[in-house]
């Protein structure tokens, strides 16, 4: 067996910050699913198997989060926060907002005539009372989108595989919404990055719970990035209104959207059906640079907040899967909340995908 190098993690401790976040569960606030634990565990996990080595992020400035987001979503996640202080909010607690700019409102509210302070027209960027804002957030959400674009670097540098420990997560974040835990969307930055930089046809796959509305939204019309996405049916699992199968792309990029929900209670026989659909897609869209891999694992059937039904050794299966696509992987964590599992879930994945990726 030849030696295998060391498969970059790409992670920082910005993250840490963006804590004493609550959310509402059933109509009770409750500790936000999305914590910081989630991502240290996955990194002590990994470091503690010896096949991974520890990188920094770089920075990589506002430009790439620019080329997806609008400037008035940035600015709101640059200020909303620092804005609502001002006003008197209680630093105390995490920035929700209270008032969403829906329908009718939407469609008579002249933007331009918003609200200056951003935390008043917080309603007009986030679509959830998911996504609480607290004093490090920005730098958070900043941070996440820097480890998602050093792991692209190190991927066309020549890895075939990188994982950049994302958080906040991304994919529920449109051009100009926020939610769902999400702020940047980290996938969506480095597909348009890869754009960027030459490629013609980026596959991004989904294997998060949730579909990821926010990327989906973002390539909508676009021919040459390709969403594929698996997850939760939405007739009963957030996000409710999008990933539908009948949710295709339009324009230029019909066609190259593919949503595959699965039911409640979906095992990873029947999970891997459904992956095989996904992947021949990707092959047939003939992607000409690295898969963009939206990660999760909210599928656990332990997930406190999800209803898949997976088991460790899935993962194993799922990743070994996804190598034999041939390409390499730029794999960016999305959600999962099955603290106690997470880590078991992450060696699972990334060492059947590494193998696999090397063995080619
Ligand atoms: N009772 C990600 O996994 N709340 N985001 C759902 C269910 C929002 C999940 C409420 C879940 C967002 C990245
Ligand atoms: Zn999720």
């Amino acid at each position: 067996m030849p030696e295998r190098s060391a498969t970059p993690i790409i992670a920082s401790d910005h993250h840490l910050a963006h804590d004493g976040l609550i959310e509402l569960a059933g109509g009770q606030p409750v500790r936000c699913y999305d914590s910081p634990e989630r991502a240290t565990v996955i990194r002590d996990a990994l470091l503690a198997i010896g096949d991974y080595s520890l990188e920094a992020p770089s920075e990589h400035g506002p430009d790439p989060i620019a080329a997806v987001h609008d400037l008035e979503l940035i600015d709101l996640v640059e200020h909303a926060w620092t804005d609502a202080v001002a006003d008197g909010h209680d630093p105390r607690y995490p920035l929700l907002p209270d008032t969403f700019l829906l329908r009718e409102y939407a469609r008579r509210m002249p933007l331009d005539q918003l609200p200056t302070g951003r935390h008043d027209r917080l309603g007009a960027y986030c679509f959830d009372t998911a996504t609480p804002i607290v004093a490090g957030t920005t730098a958070a959400a900043r941070a996440a989108v820097d480890i998602a674009l050093t792991a692209v670097d190190r991927v066309l540098a020549g890895e075939p595989l990188v994982y950049g420990l994302c958080r906040p997560p991304g994919h529920h974040a449109g051009r100009n919404l926020i939610g769902g835990y999400c702020f940047y969307n980290n996938a969506a930055i480095v597909a348009q990055s890869l754009v960027a930089r030459g490629a013609q046809r980026v596959a991004v796959l989904d294997v998060d719970f949730h579909h990821g509305n926010g990327t989906q939204q973002i390539f909508w019309e676009r021919g040459d990035v390709m969403y594929v996405s698996l997850h939760g049916d939405p007739r009963g699992s957030y996000p409710y209104y999008s990933g539908y199968a009948t949710e295709r792309g339009a324009e230029a990029g019909e066609g190259a959207t593919l949503n595959l929900p699965l039911p409640a209670g979906t095992d990873g026989d029947a999970y891997l059906g459904a992956l095989d659909e996904a992947l021949d897609a990707i092959r047939a869209f003939g992607a000409d640079a690295p898969l963009v891999l939206s990660l999760g694992f909210d599928t656990y059937h332990a997930d406190p907040i999800c209803n898949l039904a997976l088991q460790t050794d899935d993962y194993a299966r799922i990743g070994s899967r996804i190598a034999s696509l041939g390409i390499s992987v730029v794999a960016l964590q999305e959600g999962g909340y099955a603290v106690e599992a997470l880590g078991a879930n992450a060696v699972a994945f990334l060492g059947a995908l590494r193998e696999g990726l090397s063995d080619r």
